[in-house]
């Protein structure tokens, strides 16, 4: 699905700011019809942002159910006989939208977009009110899975992975115009022929006419280097400038559609041109061996909790450059489509991943009563989840195959992996994920409990991708211990001639606290732990990555191992450098592989 733009032929506005907002956990707003009328007895509140740290007190913290957003927007008189499209960049987990009362879409996955033409329910120069009920409920169908509980207290959200259950409209919401001929899709697959570089691209014709494709690149200076006409083709560009990590240099696919002399739709798409290839135990872009330094991250800030911020956005790219951070992952769920672009730009590398964490009952202990829950079946996670699954892949892709910042996709984070309920639920996801896009690495991530020859997923996925945590979930607090268990564990992983990337290592660490023994939870037994790491992956020419846990402190759930939050952060959530960073930083700055 493409981004809204503005072109010659396009125009979008963004619909962000104070909207009216309502709370409904008993679910009234649906039965009475809150979208028939401007909604009664509203408060405002921030779009995008969540709404859960924004108003104090635990009503909206712990809410479970549904929440009610409306605005009213005035469609551009010069949108007259164009296609208007409204677009929520996400809602969630799951949302139902109306234009003036009557529905115009639904949609469930929190973290990608969707849209409506709702050019027969708007006139160009008149008002329209805008209502989304957005609900946060997670259970056995949803990707994430989660179960509510009845209490004599309310409905209480349980899940099954750390990080907080933050909820609203945390990205942006668009009306859009385009001709009602249009560019519908674009798809770009990059290679290298020598000192060229070859672009194959593909253009969906939409709507009510007929029109012919042309194809203008322009280097970053805006000079013509190569032109295409028809839906799909190959463009040739002698002497390419490669996209590369350090190097974000895009070129611009001008696609136009033409009837005649009259340009018909422009939509303008960046190209990055690279390769990415898994060979032997290697990962290579652009054919060189890549290294990835960085972190698993999160959507997380004071205050706006999951809601998109530029100005955080270039901080962390700034700090991440400061630290000698070439890559990331988008642990453990789609980011805003934002991210992506600077990150093209910045020649920053993205492992992307998709919504499903938490698809692992067995780390549950406890959560169930004593009861013990099978993770894969038809009263858990079942045919529904899966398909629930098999639609966040595709969106993903959708979304993202165009970004040459994407060097992989990662379906999973830490699902059950041992069993052959597991290995069954997951083939036919590979096989999906490769059907949509053959140009790239696919993997997930491996839990601990899934150890090397315990793993049936493993040998699905063309990079290994493993979370570990000696030193502070195992051999807590002896490294010593630690260190041998991880290269016992190290040296199965290492004779698969497979890339090892470790995507997640950390230890919870609470600023400011020191001790002169290296205690746990100090930033001197975070600087220990991370370099005990550090002297296993330089022993193994497989490793070919390290993303520690977390890039900054982020909210959780409450339990009995969390201090106000997950404490792993290199940075703490307000981005302020624990004594680690300086570590990484040395390290990073100067790794020479
Ligand atoms: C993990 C999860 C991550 C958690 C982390 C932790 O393995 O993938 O989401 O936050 O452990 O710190 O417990």
């Amino acid at each position: 699905m493409l981004r809204p733009q503005d072109t010659s032929t396009r125009e979008r506005k963004p619909l962000g700011g104070l909207w009216s907002f309502r709370l409904d956990a008993a679910g009234d707003g649906r039965r009475d019809q809150w979208f028939a009328a401007p909604l009664a007895d509203a408060r405002e509140m921030a779009v995008p942002a969540s709404y859960n740290d924004i108003i104090p007190g635990a009503e909206s913290r712990d809410h479970v159910g549904d929440a009610w957003y409306e605005t009213t927007a005035v469609v551009p008189r010069g949108w007259a006989g164009q296609r208007i499209v409204l677009r929520f960049d996400s809602a969630t987990h799951a949302a139902v939208v109306w234009v003036d009362g009557v529905e115009v879409m639904a949609h469930s996955g929190g973290y990608t977009p969707f849209e409506a033409d709702i050019t027969s329910l708007v006139e160009p120069g008149q008002k329209v009110r805008i209502t989304a009920v957005v609900n946060n409920e997670l259970t056995f169908e949803t990707v994430p899975p989660g179960i509510i509980n009845d209490t004599p207290e309310g409905r209480r959200q349980v899940y099954f992975h750390d990080f907080y259950n933050f909820a609203g409209l945390h990205r942006q919401v668009w009306l859009y115009a385009t001709p009602t001929t249009y560019v519908g899709d674009i798809t770009v697959v990059t290679d290298i022929d020598g000192a060229d570089g070859v672009v194959d691209y593909a253009v969906d014709v939409a709507g009510d006419g007929t029109a012919e494709v042309r194809v203008r690149l322009l280097d970053a200076d805006g000079t013509e280097v190569a032109t295409g006409a028809g839906a799909s083709g190959q463009l040739r560009v002698p002497n390419a400038h490669l996209w590369a990590p350090g190097d974000g240099y895009l070129y611009t696919a001008v696609v136009e559609l033409v009837d005649g002399v009259e340009v018909v739709d422009s939509y303008e798409q960046t190209v990055g041109i690279r390769t990415v290839k898994v060979d032997g135990a290697k990962f290579l872009i652009n054919g060189e061996p890549f290294y990835f330094t960085g972190f698993g991250r999160h959507e997380d800030t004071p205050v706006r909790g999951k809601g998109h911020d530029d100005a955080f956005l270039v901080h962390d790219f700034d700090l991440m450059n400061w630290i000698g951070a070439n890559s990331f992952r988008t642990s453990h769920y789609p980011y805003a489509e934002e991210v992506y672009d600077y990150a093209d730009r910045q020649g920053i590398v993205v492992i992307d991943e998709t919504t499903a964490v938490g698809l692992n009952l067995g780390l549950m202990g406890g959560v169930f009563g004593g009861i013990k829950l099978e993770t894969f079946s038809p009263d858990t996670l079942g045919q529904v989840a899966q398909d629930a699954h098999r639609q966040v892949i595709r969106e993903l892709i959708e979304r993202d195959k165009n970004h040459p910042c994407v060097v992989m996709w990662s379906i999973a984070n830490e699902p059950e992996s041992h069993t052959d309920a597991s290995e069954q639920y997951f083939r036919p996801l590979f096989e999906l994920a490769r059907e949509l896009d053959p140009s790239r690495p696919v993997g997930f991530v491996n839990v601990m409990m899934s150890p090397h020859g315990g793993c049936k997923v493993a040998d699905m996925s063309d990079v290994l991708m493993l979370n570990r945590y000696y030193g502070w979930y195992v051999d807590h607090s002896d490294l010593g211990n630690a260190e041998r268990n991880w290269r016992k564990e190290m040296d199965g992983w290492a004779s698969e001639n497979k890339p090892i990337i470790i995507t997640e290592y950390g230890a919870d660490t609470i600023a400011g606290m020191h001790s002169v023994n290296g205690d746990p939870w100090s930033e001197e037994y975070q600087r220990d732990y991370l370099e005990m790491n550090h002297r296993v992956f330089d022993d193994y020419e497989q490793v070919v990555g390290e993303h520690v846990w977390n890039f900054a402190d982020f909210r959780t759930s409450n339990a009995i191992f969390r201090v106000g939050g997950n404490k792993k952060g290199i940075f703490t959530q307000d981005r302020k450098p624990k004594a680690a960073a300086h570590l990484l930083r040395e390290r990073w700055t100067n790794l020479g592989r």
